[in-house]
């Protein structure tokens, strides 16, 4: 048996499914990168509006890249699973909010046309931090990137998340349309300022008219998002099959913990998202430096410590020693230059993350997490180096996070058949093969401008921190890396 409309009724009275009437759920909202996540996160709130009767924000999903998603969820009328995992306990519900799901090159045209209709009043995004074409350093749009020059050539059949916004605002000008709300929902710090910084850059290039109009009357509010869910696997499905009594092609498996955090900035309204537990505040700025430093900044370094020590998973990495006796260090050098929101007490907040990456049941891969890191470093641990920088302070944990990546980057190199998962990747991985001698390898590694800039390759105070992070981590019996590296 299949989990679709019909099959509701056969799920067990355990799964909390949606009583609401689906079929008068209007697709108000246009969802970009439709992955796990956002299914755990903003069609869950999404849904709980929904159940309380507000039928006006249904989501249409699309894949950008892929088709995927639309395969496994259209023979299920888009319903899917989310099973939500504590330490000794499991939530399952069933998720109607997403009416629809359009996937990647083959519904480009219905995607454009369905953004540029009058019923769209959100896109949201999520499409992690490649996806908005920024220079991790300068956060300049990259006008050279393979994807944006094509959809600048012709911008009419835009295929990247810039390009169809684009497009959509400028027929909804033409013809007269409030513009919808851009809602970026990506681990990046003040995303709705960057999304902005990224839609504007491309109108420019196609219409500077487009891009003032733009700027006059688009809002990007900023969002604070939480939620840990990792890639669904086999397992995951065989288990919400177990627990549902049918199948579900794409279930989504994640914490119970989840917050989100938004600026209430919308052009045409917005569901009441805090029906589901949403904050709306002005204050996301805070929210977002203390989730990508404290809780982000964290998983980055178990992710490259974990994948140094052969832990597949977070949960496994936190048992290590050796790691949290960098994690406990790095905590202080981040809190010691934030600034947390107004009623929250940040060492309680980094208690509850140790709990949250200790929770035995989500199996979350640091591979999976040390994925991108050029993507990742500047927001979450070059941000809380140059603040302390600022102040004097020095910063030997996070000089020797930042050598943990290095050290998983050159290990990847030497590795046979190793990927690295990273849009950085050929850059990376030239210097990571450049020397054999620590002082200059990581010298070599400092000098990629896109990630770090032009500063840090020339403080004298840092680079020693990051050699002698980079050496410690080396003579640590339980680390295993490159062996070409001559100590
Ligand atoms: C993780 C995040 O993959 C990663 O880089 O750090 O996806 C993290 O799980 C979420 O931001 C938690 O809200």
């Amino acid at each position: 048996m299949r989990l679709n409309q019909e099959n509701l009724a056969h799920l067990p009275t355990t799964v909390v499914k949606p009583a609401y009437d689906r079929s008068q759920v209007v697709g108000s909202i246009v969802h970009l990168g439709i992955g796990a996540f956002h299914r755990a996160h903003q069609a869950m709130f999404t849904d709980a509006v929904l159940a309380s009767g507000d039928l006006a924000w249904g989501i249409v999903g699309a894949g950008v890249i892929s088709a995927d998603m639309k395969n496994a969820l259209a023979p299920q009328d888009f319903l899917y699973t989310l099973a939500e995992m504590g330490a000794d306990s499991e939530k399952v519900k069933v998720i109607g909010s997403i009416i629809d799901v359009l996937g990647g090159a083959e519904d480009a045209g219905k995607l454009l046309a369905k953004m540029s209709d009058v019923s769209t009043r959100i896109v949201s995004i999520t499409v992690t931090e490649k996806g908005y074409y920024l220079d991790p350093a300068t956060g300049k749009l990259q006008l050279q990137a393979p994807a944006i020059a094509a959809d600048l050539a012709a911008p009419a059949t835009p295929k990247t998340v810039l390009g169809l916004i684009v497009q959509a605002l400028k027929v909804r000008r033409a013809t007269g349309i409030t513009p919808f709300t851009v809602l970026s929902c990506d681990n990046l710090p003040n995303n709705g300022i960057l999304a902005k910084a990224a839609v504007l850059a491309f109108a420019r290039e196609v219409d500077a008219g487009l891009a003032t109009w733009i700027e006059a009357n688009v809002t990007f509010p900023c969002t604070m998002v939480d939620r840990i869910t990792p890639a669904t696997t086999d397992a995951d499905r065989a288990h919400v099959t177990d627990v549902i009594g049918m199948d579900d092609a794409w279930p989504v498996v994640t914490e119970q913990f989840v917050q989100w955090v938004i600026e209430d900035q919308f052009t045409m309204g917005r569901p009441d998202w805090t029906i589901g537990g949403a904050i709306f505040s002005d204050e996301i700025e805070c929210w977002e430096n203390m989730k990508l430093r404290c809780l982000n900044g964290s998983h980055s370094t178990l992710a490259y410590l974990g994948q140094l020590t052969g832990r597949e998973t977070v949960a496994d990495a936190m048992q290590m020693p050796l790691i949290t006796d960098i994690l406990d260090p790095l905590w202080v050098e981040i809190r010691e230059v934030l600034h947390a929101p107004k009623g929250v007490n940040p060492a309680e907040y980094v208690e509850s993350l140790k709990q949250r990456f200790r929770n035995p049941a989500l199996k979350h891969r640091t591979a999976q997490i040390a994925s991108d890191g050029s993507q990742k470093l500047p927001q979450r641990l070059l941000a809380p180096l140059r603040d302390r920088q600022a102040k004097g302070l020095a910063s030997p944990t996070i000089a020797t996070a930042i050598a943990a990546w290095m050290h998983f980057v050159v290990k990847t190199a030497y590795t046979p058949d190793a990927v690295l998962n990273d849009p950085l990747s050929a850059d990376i991985l030239a210097k990571a093969r450049s020397s054999t001698e620590p002082a200059v390898l990581v010298d070599q590694l400092l000098s990629i401008e896109k990630i770090f800039g032009t500063d840090l390759r020339v403080h004298a105070g840092f680079k020693a921190e990051l050699l002698a992070g980079f050496e410690r981590l080396a003579r640590h019996p339980d680390v295993a890396t490159a062996t070409h590296i001559v100590f």
